[in-house]
């Protein structure tokens, strides 16, 4: 039968990290294994530590097993890291975050993608009036293994001067713009790219391989924006936008402004992929002022869920179904707290799990 045919054996590594990492990648495993069972996958799920789960466990924010495992698995579904105690503690050695740059490193995740979607249902819910924002639909490519996050950092001896050295190599400004350029070819064929080359020698190199580059796409319109005029644009004008590629710190608080265009943090999920195993994840952080209250919005790790089956899987139809059934609750009128409103009915008001049993 078709099934039988287009039946496929996968191995899911679930990570789900701190805070409401755990909650939202309870919700984004559990859409996989409905689509699984719908479209008569077989997938398989293994979990591992990472952040401060790890190191309250084995020291390591990154354990060599979780690495390992990562290393195994056909994509990684993951959370969020971060804990408080280590926000006013600059004395700390290992911190929640290292664990994350070094999967980055390690796997070479490379390309992190953005989507930013507006679900119609939403509109009226963002603080952006509806005729700005309908029809925006923006592609970021965030540069993740370069940059302030892996440059050398000092501090004085006597800690009174600090520096993160910004540097970026030709070849990894290179191979994200030229995913940014391809996804563009697939789009709207327009690519906007972020810097502050008028103040940066990093940015100076990051525009001229992107000119470079510009020759081979003919088809590609290329737009130059510095870092403070994209910020600004995107609140003002975000239908301006289509593919948007730009460096690891940048494109880092960029997205984070993004997110008020899909109406919530909650709602905006990402894809790292680059030499090896695709690690799928909300873009949102632990959140441990909401964490164990079963309120955090799941929609981000179940659309990340979606990025997986399409991107490391193959599988357009299943990630459709996600999306439409997300598109599906949202019109039913279902909301968490965070993309709620004045109008929100008590009864619509739903926290994580529910959320993922309406969906
Ligand atoms: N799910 C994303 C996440 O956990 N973010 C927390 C964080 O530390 N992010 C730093 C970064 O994305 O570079």
């Amino acid at each position: 039968t078709t099934n039988a045919i287009s039946l496929m054996k996968k191995h899911i590594l679930v990570v789900p990290g701190d805070g409401i990492g755990a909650e939202v990648t309870a919700v984004g495993k559990q859409v996989l294994e409905t689509i699984a069972q719908k479209f008569g996958h077989e997938f398989t799920y293994d979990e591992a530590l990472i952040g401060h789960v790890a190191i309250e466990a084995t020291g390591a924010a990154l354990p060599a097993e979780t690495l390992e495992k990562m290393r195994a698995a056909d994509a990684v579904l993951f959370g969020a890291v971060g804990h408080p105690k280590y926000d006013n503690d600059p004395s700390a050695k290992v911190r929640p975050e290292q664990g994350l740059l070094q999967m980055r490193k390690e796997l070479g995740l490379y390309a992190n993608l953005r989507p930013i979607k507006l679900f119609d249902e939403l509109l009226s819910s963002s603080s952006i009036k509806p005729e700005i924002l309908q029809g925006a639909d923006i592609l970021f490519f965030r540069e993740l293994t370069g940059d302030v996050y892996f440059g050398e950092k000092t501090r004085s001896e006597d800690r009174s001067t600090a520096s993160d050295l910004m540097i970026y190599h030709k070849y990894e400004v290179e191979r994200i713009v030229r995913k940014a350029f391809e996804a563009a070819r697939t789009r709207r064929k327009k690519l906007m790219s972020v810097d502050k080359a008028n103040v940066l020698e990093s940015s100076r190199l990051w525009r001229e391989v992107v000119q470079a580059l510009t020759p081979e796409y003919p088809d590609v319109e290329v737009e130059h924006q510095f870092i403070d005029a994209a910020a600004m644009l995107l609140i003002k004008d975000p239908k301006r936008f289509d593919v948007v590629v730009t460096g690891n710190l940048f494109g880092d608080i960029l997205t984070d402004e993004a997110s008020q265009i899909a109406g919530s943090m909650g709602m905006l999920a990402s894809a790292s992929v680059g030499d090896s195993t695709g690690v799928y994840e909300p873009i949102h952080g632990s959140a441990h002022d909401i964490t164990g209250k079963g309120v955090a919005n799941p929609l981000a790790s179940v659309l990340s869920a979606a990025l997986l089956l399409d991107i490391s899987f193959g599988m357009k139809a299943e990630a459709e179904a996600v999306i439409a059934a997300v598109d599906a609750v949202l019109k039913e009128g279902y909301r968490t707290r965070d993309i709620a409103d004045a109008d929100t009915p008590a009864d619509k008001l739903l926290g994580t799990s529910a959320m993922g049993e309406a969906l």
